[in-house]
């Protein structure tokens, strides 16, 4: 996946209806060809514009992000966001994940047991995130200062500029569940916990541990 201006929007690693039933082919087209579209090929008329950001990665922009100049503040969060934040949702989820998804046993697994007490108690309180999204925005699994965290985020608004490394994350704009969830974003999130890629989820959580590697 290119990570430098211009920007492509990359083929989704499955099918448009490789996570159904959980989540619908139409939605995944949309959601893929037409948002996530529409925030690259706005991202790259503004870096048309403005060489500054030339070259940088989309984390670069987004973590020297306070840095910018203030007209640069509004577009590279929602356009560099956007992009960044479809691409990391994408690719964190997989089809044909087994009946009910249950945590593998791998590191961040015993990671969240120790933080969160159990599975079933990190999914609650991670559902009740997704779920106290007011409007548009994004339910977060994040490591922030070496400990495993919830938060959600507004809009197109990411962890990234706040220093937090993202392992997860969850769309909760309507655009990501109307068609089939109409308003139930609760159907949604349940729906959600059985298409999540837990190794990948589990590749980010150990490279995030290991200083430096993270750092695009
Ligand atoms: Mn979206």
């Amino acid at each position: 996946m290119n990570n430098r201006y211009p920007f492509v929007n990359g083929p989704l690693p499955y099918g448009y209806d490789a996570l159904e039933p959980f989540i619908d082919e139409k939605t995944m087209q949309l959601h893929h060809d037409r948002h996530l579209q529409k925030y690259i090929d706005d991202l790259n008329a503004l870096i048309e514009k403005e060489p500054m950001l030339k070259g940088m990665t989309l984390e670069t922009m987004l973590r020297v992000w306070p840095r910018l100049p203030a007209r640069l503040r509004i577009p590279v969060r929602n356009n560099a966001g956007g992009v960044y934040n479809h691409r990391f949702f994408f690719s964190g989820m997989k089809p044909d994940c087994g009946e009910d998804n249950g945590m593998s046993d791998n590191r961040l697994a015993r990671a969240l047991k120790k933080q969160f007490g159990s599975e079933k108690e990190f999914r609650e309180q991670f559902k009740q995130a997704a779920l106290s999204v007011f409007g548009s925005g994004y339910a977060w699994l994040v490591l922030e200062n070496g400990r495993l965290a919830i938060t959600t985020s507004a809009n197109q608004n990411t962890p990234v500029t706040l220093g937090m490394i993202p392992i997860l994350s969850i769309d909760v704009w309507e655009h990501a569940y109307y068609l089939k969830h109409y308003n139930v974003r609760a159907a949604y999130i349940d729906d959600w916990f059985s298409v999540i890629d837990r190794d990948a989820a589990d590749r980010r959580f150990c490279a995030a541990l290991r200083p430096n590697t993270h750092r695009g």
